[in-house]
């Protein structure tokens, strides 16, 4: 599944307390992962969220697990449907093992939102805080196309950094850099062939309580 025989993810590259684990999903592995999201997809289509203003995201979303992460009007929060009123499919085992080997004492993960970026798709700096609870970290996996991650720190006009993502590569915010500031500048489209009819794919796996 990781890149690791013995399953024990390498030593991460560090930025602003993101820790960064490169290539920790083998091709096979991400073939596998992204083949059983294609089947949540297809139960639970991607759809446009609004922003509390009024805006539509240009990130397409669904989600796995007891909750999905929703936004509309009234603002963002975890909701157990979909919007057509189905609840969310479970998160494949393929996923869940990837927080086993990364996060293997924290409790299962409740919600995995899976974001779609298409060619000029992009994702605003943000925190994660719609989630009841901070004490456990956020794990990513990218998968497809390249992007463009931008990572500062708990104050919203910090400096920041940026960093390429690949597909395959996993980053983990917990501790302090659990309330961080973090987006998505842009996708470097054609960059991969993973995923069929080309974008990006990311999953962030959450305890939300
Ligand atoms: C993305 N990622 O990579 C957006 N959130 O498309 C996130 O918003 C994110 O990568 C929490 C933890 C890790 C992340
Ligand atoms: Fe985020």
């Amino acid at each position: 599944m990781v890149n690791k025989t013995e399953k024990i993810p390498g030593k991460p590259l560090c930025v602003a307390g993101f820790r960064i684990f490169r290539g920790a999903l083998v091709p096979r592995a991400q073939s596998r992962v992204l083949g059983d999201i294609l089947q949540v997809i297809e139960q639970a289509p991607l759809f446009s969220p609004m922003t509390p203003y009024g805006r539509k995201m240009s990130v397409r979303m669904t989600s796995a697990g007891r909750l999905g992460w929703y936004s509309d009007r009234s603002g963002y929060r975890y909701v157990d449907r979909h919007p057509s009123g189905t609840s969310w499919p479970s998160i494949p085992d393929s996923v869940l093992e990837i927080w086993q080997v990364f996060l293997p004492d924290a409790p299962q993960p409740e919600s995995c939102l899976v974001n779609y970026y298409g060619e000029g798709a992009r994702m605003g700096l943000h925190q994660d805080r719609d989630e009841g609870d901070f004490s456990f970290p956020v794990l990513s996996v990218s998968l497809g196309d390249d992007a463009l991650f931008r990572m500062g720190g708990t104050a919203r006009r910090g400096k920041t950094s940026s960093i390429w993502l690949k597909s395959g590569d996993v980053v983990v915010i917990g501790g302090a850099a659990r309330l961080a500031y973090h987006g998505i500048d842009r996708i470097r489209s054609g960059s991969s062939s993973l995923v069929p009819g080309g974008g990006r794919v990311n999953l962030t796996l959450r305890v939300v309580r």
